[in-house]
């Protein structure tokens, strides 16, 4: 069967108002391009007619701006789930002008399968190659694409010509069944394979394939300062140490990370530590780092569920494909963030915190309780289930007028039960095996930063004891000075 070449436009006009569309691909990598925007196109020009347009839009995890950043500006998207990261997306999801919700990313492709969103009406997804049978190989994130286009009513493909050489190899298309019937999933070392290379798409539901040659337009990172230096510093001299107490395997573990200049920065400090050995990744996504980490020997496997690479760095991947064919994998984020193989594995597993309290609770998500940033996206998946569970973050934002650490956080994502380890460039707060004030004693001790440590140790002084001392009259009297005065240091305690 040969499949009709269509355009961007006329695959649009498959796309129904009050659809529910998936799309294929994890961050800005794998995600189709041209026909997310040529549906914005369409959902503007029949606004314009007075008619109603909006989609409900499932992805693997954030997307780009030819989706997310298109989509929202034409006032296309009525559900959104499961993270963005694109700012006209996070301002619409603010204002209330999307319904965002943000599953753990583990749960969402379970949730389409489980029919908690309803029927999947048009999967949309990039391929690098396929056949006339609908055997395809993906691009570079495989996000939620098995499940999808298992369940879609329609298949659009997006065909990119945009890569010079074949991905083939570097996916693991694997679907798990579902409960009562789900086994366990055999993966027992970071680099086991237990799908298929190759998805297939039944060819009856390919409704056209677009031809397309963009590229996935990934934002750089920025250049480490002499903070996120020092926390990828902390963390390395951290767990080499675990290593010579013989708490950590003298092998090492497999390392997860998320995403962001932060979590960029642990994993070049684990690479310039020499107590570190040679590390392997299960991950959910892989930046530009990991390829240098490659190349000098520090890292030698990375099974992730994408691949987030510049441009720049995209190409010198392609050109030396040969020599990571059997250093990366992909697989579907349901598996690369899965909780039975992440306690399986024994991940080292580090995320970022917006803020924490000082007991260990942690808020990844939103800003003063109320602005969400991005989403919770894999590290709720990881932190659970690591062997030790690092949260990261510089101890103070905005030239110090935000401590990243307050009585209590605005807003819960991780609580002191998931949280073991806590590391900013002050030092490192181990909070295995304490109480709730020793956990209070050491975070104020090791990570705070030393303009706030008085203040919240005089919070703790003005709070009612109990096993946590708190005092709900005062627990938010550093944002309450932060919106009043512009500055945390100004708060006052009554
Ligand atoms: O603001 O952009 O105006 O400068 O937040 O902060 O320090 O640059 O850190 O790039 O690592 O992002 C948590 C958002 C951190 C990210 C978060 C302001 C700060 C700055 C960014 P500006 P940094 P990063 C998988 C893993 C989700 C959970 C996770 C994230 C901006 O890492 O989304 O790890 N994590 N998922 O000034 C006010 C505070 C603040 C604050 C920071 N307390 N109050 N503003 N900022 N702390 C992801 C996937 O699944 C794909």
């Amino acid at each position: 069967m040969s499949f009709p070449f269509i355009t961007a436009e006329e695959a649009a006009l498959h796309v129904c108002h009050g659809d529910n569309v998936a799309m294929s691909g994890f961050t800005a990598s794998g995600t189709p391009k041209l026909v997310p925007m040529a549906i914005a196109k369409r959902a503007e020009a029949l606004h314009n007619e007075g008619k109603p347009f909006k989609i409900n839009l499932y992805t693997g995890a954030s997307t780009s701006d030819y989706v997310d950043g298109a989509l929202t500006r034409a006032d296309a998207i009525a559900q959104r789930a499961p993270y963005q990261g694109t700012p006209v997306t996070r301002e619409a999801a603010n204002i209330g002008a999307i319904n965002y919700y943000d599953p753990h990313l583990s749960h969402m492709t379970q949730d389409l399968r489980y029919g908690f969103v309803g029927d999947i009406d048009v999967a949309i997804i990039e391929v690098t190659e396929m056949s006339p049978n609908g055997d395809v190989i993906l691009g570079a994130g495989l996000g939620m694409t098995p499940t999808i286009v298992q369940m879609a009513k329609k298949v659009i493909i997006e065909y990119s010509s945009y890569y010079s050489t074949s991905f083939r190899g570097f996916h693991d298309n694997y679907v798990p069944f579902d409960p009562p019937h789900r086994r366990e999933i055999p993966i027992y070392h970071p680099t086991d394979r237990i799908g298929s290379p190759v998805l297939h798409i039944e060819p009856a539901k390919i409704v056209g394939v677009v031809p397309s040659n963009e590229s996935e337009s990934v934002r750089q990172f920025t250049e480490r300062t002499d903070t996120t230096r020092a926390i990828g510093k902390n963390v390395a001299d951290f767990l080499a140490s675990e290593i010579k107490k013989g708490k950590l395997p003298k092998e090492f573990l497999p390392v997860q990370s998320g995403v962001g200049n932060v979590a960029n920065a642990a994993l070049y400090g684990l690479a310039e530590n020499p107590d570190i050995p040679r590390f392997q990744m299960f991950t959910e996504i892989v930046q530009d780092a990991v390829l240098d980490l490659m190349k000098e020997g520090r890292c030698s496997f990375a099974s992730t569920c994408g691949f987030a690479f510049s441009d720049e760095a995209m190409l010198s991947f392609m050109a030396d494909i040969g020599f990571f064919r059997d250093k990366l994998l992909m697989r579907p984020s349901e598996i690369s963030n899965n909780p039975e193989i992440v306690r399986r594995l024994g991940l080292i597993a580090m995320n970022t915190a917006l803020e924490c309290d000082i007991y260990g609770f942690v808020n990844s998500t939103h800003v003063n309780g109320t602005y969400v940033m991005n989403g919770i996206g894999g590290s709720g998946d990881f932190a659970r289930n690591a062997y030790i569970s690092m949260f990261l973050c510089p101890s103070i934002q905005k030239g110090g007028r935000i401590s990243a650490f307050v009585p209590m956080v605005s807003h819960v994502d991780h609580p002191d039960h998931c949280v073991r380890v806590i590391v900013t460039e002050q030092g490192v707060a181990d909070l295995r095996g304490k109480d709730p004030m020793q956990r209070a004693k050491c975070i104020i001790d090791n990570c705070v930063h030393p303009d706030y440590r008085e203040i919240l140790r005089d919070y703790i002084r003005q709070s009612r004891p109990g096993h946590i001392y708190h005092n709900l009259g005062n627990c938010f009297a550093l944002h309450r000075a932060y919106a009043e005065t512009g500055d945390m240091r100004n708060a006052v305690f009554s």
